[in-house]
This record gives structure tokens, sequence and C-alpha cells, in this order.
């Protein structure tokens, strides 16, 4: 096998899979390295030789690049550093896993387009859903941010954290921790207390040498404070998040790439709001794997599990074996995907349309061109 070159990348997450894919590249000038931060002045890079601040090749920040291809917290990318002069991304490698949400900037039902897609991580290998026992778990909420995760293509592993606040001690914990098995097939559920330590060497056991987990959930769950234990000390600022106007806060402002003292690597990030979550179809099955089971049961091949006869999901609400909020639920995400995906099929189309009527112009400006004297 050949030798993993730069080792001094090894660390960080430098792989068989990302040297081969910078190999293609051929050019010898240029440098691998991991995306760590990105801020409004550049990109935080570490490479083999250290840390760089490195702006975007025209490619990657010019009109018609797309938000998805730029460089985000996690990415291999290749840097270009002529002597003298500034670091310049010229290449971002091929993800093995991306975090993705929607931005919807006109509010709720506004039109979503590809381009308000936001890769907030990539190359993760866990993605850990956090939440906490303080103002739940809440399931409804778990289930959007399990399915979020099953879509990055990294493994998803539920953390409920502040365990320290749970009345009623073990018992307790053991009640709610069976609740969240429950609507988590094939995740593992781990519990936690940052403010204690406990069940902190539980995730990193989880996340390993040179592997990648990135902490998910809402805001105030402890995501910050988890990742400050894994480190050893605190590098990330953790607060309170403000109850009286309902809004919240987030403590965590930009997303971040930290290298722990045991060796895995844990992207921080702040709090997102359910509302921002994309999922797919495919992970819309994964993350409720119970429930696609039930259906494939159905009379009907395209039954939309509503009045029709035959419908094995709602069989199963009827004798028991499947909670109607959990059902509820996957069929709102469903509907949801769907009709993303039928607005960016949209989006797609009305871009393509202006693109045409460009190309019209210019070509009847260059047929009349001469003729007119133009
Ligand atoms: N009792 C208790 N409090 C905790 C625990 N973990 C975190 N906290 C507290 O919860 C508050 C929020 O913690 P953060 O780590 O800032 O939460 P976060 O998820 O990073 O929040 P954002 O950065 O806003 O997304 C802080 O006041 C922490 O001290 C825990 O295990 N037990
Ligand atoms: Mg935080
Ligand atoms: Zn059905």
């Amino acid at each position: 096998m050949a030798i993993l070159e730069p080792a001094a990348l090894i660390p960080l997450g430098w792989s068989e899979q990302f040297a081969a894919a910078f190999a293609l590249l051929q050019e010898a000038a240029w440098e691998p390295g991991r995306a760590v931060a990105v801020h409004r002045g550049g990109t935080v890079v570490r490479t083999a030789g250290g840390e760089v601040l490195a702006g975007l090749t025209r490619r990657l920040r010019g009109p018609g690049s797309k938000d998805e291809g730029r460089p985000t917290v996690g990415d291999w990318v290749a840097i270009n550093q002529p002597a003298g002069d500034s670091a310049v991304i010229e290449a971002v490698l091929p993800r093995s896993s991306a975090l993705v949400r929607t931005i919807r900037t006109g509010g709720r039902g506004s039109r979503v387009s590809p381009s308000s897609r936001q890769v907030l991580a990539a190359n993760m290998d866990v993605a850990f859903v956090v939440d906490s026992f303080e103002s739940g778990p809440n399931l409804r909420r778990l289930e959007r941010y399990l399915t979020l995760a099953w879509s990055s293509d990294a493994q998803p592993v539920v953390v409920l954290n502040k365990a320290d606040l749970v009345p009623g001690g073990d018992a307790a914990v053991d009640e709610i921790l069976q609740a969240v098995m429950a609507i988590a097939p094939g995740v593992v559920v781990l519990t936690s207390s940052a403010l204690s330590g406990d069940g902190i060497a539980a995730i990193e056991a989880v996340i390993g040498a040179g592997r990648t987990a990135v902490v998910v959930g809402p805001s105030g769950v402890g995501k910050s404070t988890i990742v400050n234990r894994l480190l050893g000390e605190v590098r990330q600022a953790t607060g309170h998040v403000r109850l009286d106007d309902g809004r919240g806060r987030h403590t965590t402002t930009i997303r971040q790439l930290f290298v722990l003292p045991g060796g895995g690597l844990v992207i921080d990030t702040p709090g997102i709001r359910s509302l921002e979550l994309a999922a797919d179809a495919s992970a819309i099955d994964l993350a409720f794997s119970d429930v696609a089971a039930i259906a494939v049961d159905c009379r009907f091949a395209d039954c939309q599990h509503g009045e029709e006869p035959g419908c094995a999901l709602r069989a199963a609400v009827r004798e028991g074996r499947l909670p109607a909020e959990r059902l509820a639920n996957a069929l709102l995400l469903e509907a949801e995907s769907r009709r993303r995906d039928a607005e960016e099929v949209v989006a797609i189309r009305d871009q393509r349309r202006k693109g045409r009527t460009i190309v019209h112009a210019v070509r009847q400006h260059y047929q009349r061109g001469p003729r007119d004297g133009r």
C-alpha cells in the first residue's frame, strides 16, 4: 500500500480517499489542508506546515459559483501560496459527508432555490444529535434532527445531555432513554452531563482517533460545553439561553473544527432552528425505518396513508404498535421534502429560462451586428 502523505495531516483526518482525490489535481505547487473555520476575511486552513488564512480562487467565488461548492468547515482543500503572496484555495476535494440546511430567506412558505442550501460541515464520520433533559428531550424535534443527521451520510448518534438535572435519578433517566431509543431505530443513544463530566468518555470513544464528529442540535442544550469537556479546557464560550423573549440566543456564532487531545476531531455548530433542516426522502426512510417497514404492507403501493382501505400504518396506530405522533411527523417531513423538491425544480427551470433568454439575445446581437453596423 502507498504511504499516506503528508503524514502530518493524518491526525486531522487525512485518508487514502482524500490523498487520491488530491493527487488527481496534478498540481505540484498546491498543498492539501483542512478548513477549520470560515470567516468573513477568509478560510482558516490547517496544512502540514501550520495554519493559514486563505482566500478563494475566482472560480469558487465568482458569479455562477454555488454556495454548496465553496469550502466549509471540515472540507479538505488545495491551497496555492506563491512565495510572498497570500494563500488561495484552488479546489475543494469531494466530500465524504455533508451536513446541509435550507435557508428560507423570505420566511415560511417562501421560495427555496438550489442556492439556498448551505453546507454547514463536511467530512464527518459521526453526527452527534444533542438534546437535553432540561426541557425534554422533545421527541418530535429529535426526529427532525435525526433526519438531518441521516441525510448527511455521517453516522447519527444521540446525546442526551444535562442528565444531572433529571429529578428522580437513574430510574427517571432510564424511562426517558427508552422513549428516545424507540424513536431512533439503528441509532446509539448516550447520556451525559457536561457539567460533571459523566458520559464524556463514551462520546470520545465513539469519535475515535483520526475521525471527525459534528455536534448539532438546538441552542442551549450544551453542545459547546460538551466540546470543552472533550478538549479538556474551555475554548468555546457557553451560556444561558434567554427565555424571556422566546427567541433564544445563540452563544456559539461560528462553526469551528477542533483537534482533541485524545486524537479525534469535533466541529461545534451554533444551534440550528428545526425549520431550516433539509432532509431527502431516503434520509426520512432511514430515520423512520420502523414506519417504512410497516408501510410495505399497505394494500396500495401508492397509499397516502389517509382514508384508503388497507393502510398498514393506520392499522398499526389503531393497534397501538405505532404512536400517532410519530406517524404524523414522518408524513409531515415527507410532505416538506416533496414541496422543497418541487420548488427546486421550478427554480432550476426559471434559471434555465433566464439563461436561454441571454443566449438568444447574444445570438441576435451577433447575427444582426455587422449588418446594423453595431
Ligand atoms: N446542569 C447542566 N448544565 C449544562 C450542562 N451542559 C451545559 N450546561 C449549561 O447549559 C447552558 C448552555 O450550554 P452551551 O454549551 O452554551 O449550549 P450550546 O448547545 O452550545 O448552545 P448554542 O451555542 O447557543 O447553540 C450553559 O449555561 C451550560 O453551562 C449539563 O450537563 N448540566
Ligand atoms: Mg454553543
Ligand atoms: Zn398506508
